[in-house]
């Protein structure tokens, strides 16, 4: 078999890369590990950036987005039982989308299977070979029985734990990682959320978040020890430490009801350099990661999307490779500005174990020059909505 374009991973990236490809002419195959369901059982990201937003419009997949997501103009920081606003279409005159990953991911599934594009479930030990040649070959198992296909390029779209990265060999890779001592307890529930924005908790007893999918469907997190399982949270245990997370106000009107997902997510800040080895460029989580709190994943993992898509696209259509030799500089440039957003609104808003009382004044401070400068709101509300690509 031979195509223009491998793509590892049928995520987020892997789809969206596939589909750009598509619009542009340019054959790509995605191979995914897990069954389609699987992928969209994943709950995650909720928080979309504007340019995630125009690249699913750029793939015609614009018109559910605009009429279920919802627009935020602006979102709540709240601590010491008060919360204020960082208002994002004032400061930085634009505003992000709440609509689930989940349903980014249907949307880009359904639209891959109507234009006919080629995905392949279930393939089991995916080989890269010649990253470094002109003439990369992928192999891979379904049912036991190995398939190659010959191709011009690999997008490494297949997630922290995937095989891309660790084709790159180590002496050439480099690897900056930040575990973080604690990790996020998520709920899903059929409940109205309690408030139209999002609110990020920053509390003695650990940091909250009341986030939403739509009017009926919110999702919740408290930071939790990392070596808790969703097991030992009961639902009631949850809405009772959400409620001493947040201010009296917001858990006055906290709606509960039973959770119908809880799942314990690890906190990490990583970053592979270089993101290029010869033919094979990594995407999203199988470069870098952040960690939740600036909702930042997802909307780092489109901003690599649409730096190779536009390098590919060059290569085939203009015949120029400038894009594609500049590709990991170019996205990192961009991760670690994303990376250093997602590291600072965590220590902002998180309790951590070896905290001393001068760290947690110098929270406190930070939080008071947020609330209170304009400046410091201004450069939030720009990093939140996401920088330009
Ligand atoms: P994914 O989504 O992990 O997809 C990778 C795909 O590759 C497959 N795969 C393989 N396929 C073939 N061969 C192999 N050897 C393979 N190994 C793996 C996997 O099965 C999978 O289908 O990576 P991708 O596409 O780069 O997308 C990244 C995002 O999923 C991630 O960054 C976000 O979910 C992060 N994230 C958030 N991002 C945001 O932008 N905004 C948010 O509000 C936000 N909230 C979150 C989040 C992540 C969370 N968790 C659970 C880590 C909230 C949470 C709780
Ligand atoms: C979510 O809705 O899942 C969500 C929202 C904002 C974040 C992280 C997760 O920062």
């Amino acid at each position: 078999m031979r195509t223009q374009v491998v793509i590892i991973g049928g995520g987020p990236s892997g789809l969206l890369l596939s589909q750009l490809l598509l619009k542009s002419g340019i054959d790509s195959v995605v191979l995914e590990r897990k069954t389609k369901e699987y992928v969209l059982s994943r709950i995650r990201a909720g928080v979309l950036e504007r340019g995630m937003v125009n690249l699913m419009k750029e793939v015609g997949l614009g018109d559910r987005l605009e009429a279920e997501g919802f627009v935020h103009d602006g979102t709540l920081i709240a601590a010491n039982n008060e919360s204020f606003r960082i208002d994002f279409a004032k400061q930085i005159g634009t505003s992000v989308v709440v609509y689930g990953q989940t349903e980014v991911t249907r949307d880009l599934y359904e639209a891959r299977e109507k234009d006919g594009g080629a995905i392949v479930f279930n393939v089991e030990d995916v080989v890269i070979n010649n990253a470094k040649t002109d003439a990369p070959y992928v192999t891979y198992k379904v049912d036991g029985v190995e398939t190659r296909i010959d191709c011009d390029y690999v997008a490494g779209c297949d997630g922290f734990h995937g095989v891309s990265r660790q084709t790159i060999p180590q002496d050439v890779r480099r690897e900056y990682e930040k575990v973080y001592p604690f990790g996020w307890l998520g709920v899903l529930s059929e409940t109205p959320p309690v408030d139209d924005e999002l609110i990020y908790a920053n509390s003695p007893r650990g940091f909250a978040l009341c986030s939403m999918r739509n009017a009926n469907l919110s999702r919740y997190y408290v930071q939790c020890p990392r070596t808790d399982k969703p097991e030992d949270w009961s639902d009631d245990a949850f809405w009772d430490e959400l409620k001493r997370r947040i201010p009296d106000e917001a858990a006055d009107k906290l709606i509960t009801g039973p959770t119908i997902e809880k799942s314990i997510a690890p906190l990490r800040s990583f970053v592979c350099e270089p993101m290029q080895y010869g033919r094979l460029f990594l995407c999203g989580d199988a470069a870098h990661i952040v960690p939740p709190t600036g909702a930042k994943g997802l909307n780092t993992a489109a901003s690599d999307i649409h730096y190779l898509y536009h390098a590919l696209r060059d290569h085939y259509l203009e015949k120029d490779d400038a894009g594609i030799e500049g590709y990991s500089a170019k996205a990192l440039l961009r991760v670690w500005k994303a990376e250093r957003f997602s590291w600072w609104m965590t220590t902002l808003l998180h309790r951590f174990p070896d905290q001393t009382e001068f760290d947690l004044k110098m929270q406190q401070a930070e939080i008071a020059f947020l609330r209170d400068n304009d400046a410091a709101q201004k450069v939030m509300a720009e990093n939140y909505v996401g920088l330009p690509y």
